[in-house]
């Protein structure tokens, strides 16, 4: 029976056997095969899908969440607090709900998807919005978490980012060993650091033979990390990934430098025109954030990226793993904003039938 990834990955993680365990068992999430992206990317190259919208808050937020709140527990802690673009927030509410300690959650004001405010809310964190972005309520939680007995549990608490690392022990898990090429969203670059971290530690563990390239992918109007400088004022209908200054950015710079990999952006149309493509073509809804990974990896295709990276005699396959970091219902708004406007008819069946063609 799957208990979580702490139970999974015990050997892998800091616990001990004294860590209370809070787990809604996440992880486990499925690694699918996408048989319509495959194809648009060339001969020979298989796109995998790791879907971490169908971890228990909908995010891939819950394996470093599990572990952080655990932790947090274990020391002592009475309350957690975290800046959030609305996954954060929503996976850090429900496991201190589930621990019985209090959250605080900072969010800017008109920025986080409904889905995710509505998580925050219902399990009972102190929800509070500022006049600002991502980026000054991140600065705002450090100073508090600094100076009073609260727990900072974003991404630069490193309970997080071993948490989230199990993320590619599964991809390898399931493939038998790591892919070739790992594309993932940024916006603080916490996963990226992470997967980056968990595909190291399997290799040298001797479980897996390979490491991946590391691809990261930001939005175009909040790409700091691939403008070489913070962002002021980030844009982007990805409002997940809407951050102008990542806290993990130099982690992040290390991953795609270690691995070979690359850091680059996408814009809004090319992410929505992915997001529609894996709801329409894959049957996987996934969020606009989360379809920055696959935007990413069919522009580097569109200029032969993979192919130049393919020696002629290599038979094998290229693998690439896409993160879909985020469900799409999430961000139901986004959905029914770019869909067809809904039809509505009289109830009359020569209406209807007219309106399907017959
Ligand atoms: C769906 O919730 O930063 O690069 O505060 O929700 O590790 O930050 C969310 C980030 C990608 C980027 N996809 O991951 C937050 C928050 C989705 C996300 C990212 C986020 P990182």
């Amino acid at each position: 029976m799957w208990n979580g990834i702490i139970e999974q990955y015990r050997k892998f993680l800091p616990v001990t056997d004294k860590t209370p365990v809070v787990t809604l068992k996440e992880g486990n999430t499925p690694l699918l095969f996408a048989c319509h992206l495959s194809k648009l990317m060339g001969d020979g190259i298989e796109v995998y899908l790791k879907c971490e919208g169908l971890n228990p808050t909908g995010s891939f937020k819950d394996r470093g969440m599990t572990l952080t709140i655990s932790k947090a527990l274990e020391e002592g802690s009475k309350a957690v607090m975290c800046a959030s673009t609305g996954n954060t927030s929503a996976s850090a509410s429900c496991y201190s709900a589930r621990a019985g300690i209090e959250s605080i959650v900072l969010i800017p004001e008109g920025a986080i998807a409904l889905g995710k405010l509505s998580q925050a809310l219902i399990h009972g964190s102190k929800v509070i919005a500022i006049k600002g972005n991502f980026d000054e309520a991140l600065t705002l939680v450090k100073e508090i978490t600094r100076k009073h007995p609260i727990t900072l549990v974003n991404s630069i608490n490193p309970y997080r980012i071993e948490g989230q690392k199990t993320g590619s022990f599964e991809i390898c898990d399931a493939l038998g060993d790591a892919p070739d090429f790992h594309a993932i969203p940024v916006g603080n670059a916490g996963n990226m650091t992470a997967y980056w971290k968990g595909y190291k530690e399997y290799k040298a563990h001797g479980i897996s033979k390979i490491l991946p390239k590391m691809l990261g992918f930001q939005a175009a109007g909040s790409a700091p990390i691939v403008l070489r400088h913070p962002v002021k004022d980030p844009k982007t209908i990805a409002t997940a990934i809407k951050i102008g200054n990542p806290a993990s950015w130099k982690q992040a710079e290390a991953a795609r430098d270690e691995s070979g990999g690359l850091i680059d952006m996408v814009s809004d149309d090319e992410i929505l025109a992915a997001y529609k493509l894996l709801a329409a073509k894959e049957g996987v809804f996934a969020e606009p954030a989360s379809a920055a990974s696959v935007a990413g990896i069919l522009k580097l295709a569109k200029q032969g990226f993979f192919n130049e990276r393919r020696t002629t005699n290599d038979e094998r396959r290229i693998r690439i793993v896409c993160v879909l970091t985020g469900h799409g219902l999430k961000d139901p708004d986004r959905a029914i904003a770019c869909a067809e406007k809904l039809k509505v008819l009289e109830p009359r069946i020569d209406l209807v039938l007219k309106e399907i063609g017959l």
